[in-house]
């Protein structure tokens, strides 16, 4: 975690727990400020050592909050958050990972029955002791205690936008010591899976002690968890990190081997044994003239071992893109030349899904056109937030905002004309109701260049609903993308549970792109369902759903997640030329 990634969290702590003792409007003010430190792309500990003034330039950091901060870098703790978390000892991050219960909750249960743990809370919940306390009921009793389970489980496991930068810097890092001569991530992280149970490495090295000794020497490693000789483990922003050291000749293998999935290296190993074969994490041998194939790891001649392309292809395979190791079809397809051409983060040509500051984003439609532009995209949508059901307040455009708001873009298209050339697509991210009716005036949706709806609200219906309300969403002849189609929010919320190959065909017929929204806490639509539209014919769109110009970096999620679901470049949207895009939209 970086410095200003800690510091935000701790200012959204405080927003948690100054809202569950009943404070007003200052919890919005810390998270407000949480989401600009952030977003600020220096350290904020350089800001702290100038002082509070320095710190308070930061957008929506206000003085108080300012001095916290810098109080935080000087005395390592905040006294006030010290205090209030002596005042409310529950573990509030981990309540409020069950659906339904927000900081509120957890300070009123805290009050009347001492809950501070979630275990407490499923003892409170089915000793029926929480429908006594005022204003909640049997009804919120039962589904508190429906949704621990998968609160619990949600703790378990890091989502991949948590995970993947910790990897990356280990890569970094472990690229950089001397004796390593290739490393490499592995497991769940290198098949891009939207959870993580750890992080695994691998390094190839004729030197284990030195590396294990650097590994738990590694800045961002908070604690060693184990240190073995040619293996060691630490703790880093709350994840295992797992490091193996194999020998050069033995690296394909071993990455062969710990990319998983578990079910994908049976196939393998059952296409190995058929032939005569046997595939460990040391290579790929030929066992036909050993008499005994089980008595070591290494009998027989070795066939393969020192490349992961050589180790398929010694197996009569095309090398298997790590995202489609699940073991469903991959293994034939490959021996029959038949794997998808993926697409790659790099074909993504633009975005069609981003807001700016005149709904909830952070910054203005120039900002974050000069993003996208930078990133060298061809194309960018500005579609910010319809008013309607599950947006917040005023945060949403009525009908005469969308309009207004059309004025302002082209007035940056005018601007930007001249100085590059990007094709600025104005659009709105509409919401579709419990129904799965769209909630912006047909009119009015008719004049955009683009539509995205997106269910917002009503997001624990059951699946036949929910399957009926988006098929009618898509139906509508203005909607151009389903965004988010079940709106889960990982760790945090299920969703929606439609039948996705009744969405999917009819998104085929309609002309209507499914998202797969980039956000790492969204990941919507997942691979399988990716999978399932591409079977329909339908389109695909991968959006970042941007709020800021960083999280336009998202893409890469978006782009291995639709590789999850085997899609090529004739199904995502967004890799094809402008003209075609257009063309798509209509
Ligand atoms: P995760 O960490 O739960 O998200 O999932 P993975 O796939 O990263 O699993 P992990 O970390 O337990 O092990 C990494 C890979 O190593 C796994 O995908 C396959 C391989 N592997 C580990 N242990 C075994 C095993 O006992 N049998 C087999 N066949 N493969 C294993
Ligand atoms: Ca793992
Ligand atoms: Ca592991
Ligand atoms: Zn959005």
């Amino acid at each position: 975690m970086s410095r200003n990634d800690e510091v935000a969290a701790l200012l959204e702590e405080f927003a948690d727990r100054l809202e569950a003792t009943g404070v007003e409007y200052k919890p919005s003010a810390y998270r407000r400020a949480a989401e600009n430190v952030r977003e600020h792309t220096a350290p904020i500990e350089n800001l702290a050592g100038e002082g509070d003034e320095s710190v308070a330039t930061i957008d929506r950091v206000g003085d108080a909050i300012a001095a916290k901060i810098v109080e935080y870098f000087e005395t390592g703790e905040i006294e006030e958050l010290e205090e209030l978390r002596t005042e409310l000892p529950a573990d509030i991050e981990a309540l409020t990972a069950i659906e339904g219960v927000g900081p509120k909750t957890v300070g009123t249960l805290y009050e009347e029955l001492g809950i501070t743990t979630l275990d407490e809370m499923e003892a409170a919940a089915e000793a029926g002791e929480i429908r006594k306390v005022k204003g909640f009921g049997a009804k919120t009793e039962e589904s508190i205690l429906e949704n621990i389970p998968f609160a619990r489980e949600s703790r378990k496991r890091t989502r991949l936008g948590d995970a993947r930068p910790v990897a990356d810097e280990a890569l970094e890092y472990l690229a950089d010591l001397d004796p390593v001569s290739r490393v490499e991530v592995c497991g769940s992280i290198r098949r891009w899976k939207d959870t993580i149970g750890d992080i695994d490495l691998l390094v190839a090295s004729d030197k284990r002690d030195p590396i294990v000794a650097a590994f738990v020497d590694w800045p961002a490693a908070d604690a060693t968890i184990e240190a073995g000789t040619g293996k060691a483990s630490v703790r880093a922003d709350g994840t295992r990190v797992d490091l193996r050291i194999v020998d050069d000749a033995e690296f394909g293998a071993a990455l062969q081997y710990f990319t998983g999935s578990q079910a994908h290296n049976v196939a393998v190993r059952n296409r190995a044994i058929d032939q005569g074969l046997t595939l460990n994490e040391y290579g790929l041998f030929d066992v036909s003239d050993v008499d005994d194939p089980d008595a070591g790891q290494r009998v027989g001649d070795r066939v393969a071992g020192e490349t992961e392309r050589g180790v398929y292809e010694a197996l009569g395979m095309d090398p298997v893109p790590p995202e489609l190791r699940e073991d469903t079809g991959e293994v034939a397809a490959a021996a029959d030349g038949e794997l998808p051409e993926l697409i790659e983060t790099s074909d993504l040509r633009g975005d069609l899904h981003t807001h700016t500051e005149w709904s909830d984003g952070a910054f203005t439609i120039r900002e974050m056109i000069d993003a996208a532009a930078e990133r060298g995209y061809a194309f960018h949508a500005v579609t910010d937030h319809a008013a309607g059901p599950g947006i917040f307040g005023n945060t949403g455009l009525d009908e005469a905002a969308i309009c207004e708001q059309a004025g302002a873009v082209e007035t940056v298209r005018e601007e930007i004309s001249g100085e590059y050339d990007i094709e600025v697509l104005h659009g709105i991210e509409a919401n579709i109701d419990a129904a799965g009716a769209i909630t912006t005036d047909d009119e009015v949706l008719a004049d955009l260049d683009v539509v995205v709806a997106s269910p917002h609200s009503a997001l624990d219906a059951d699946s036949d609903a929910a399957t009926e309300r988006l098929v009618r969403a898509v139906e509508h002849p203005e909607v151009d993308v389903l965004g988010h189609p079940t709106g889960r929010i990982i760790n945090s919320r299920q969703g929606l549970a439609p039948d996705m190959d009744a969405v999917a065909a009819a998104a085929a017929r309609e002309g209507v792109a499914i998202e797969v929204n980039a956000n790492p806490a969204r990941l919507d639509a997942d691979g399988a369902a990716v999978r399932a539209a591409v079977e329909a014919g339908a389109t695909i769109a991968v959006n970042t759903d941007a709020h800021s110009p960083r999280e336009l970096d998202n893409a890469r999620y978006g782009a291995h997640t639709a590789r999850r679901g085997w899609a090529e470049h004739a199904d995502v949207l967004n890799t094809w030329s402008v003209t075609e895009v257009r063309e798509f939209l209509g």
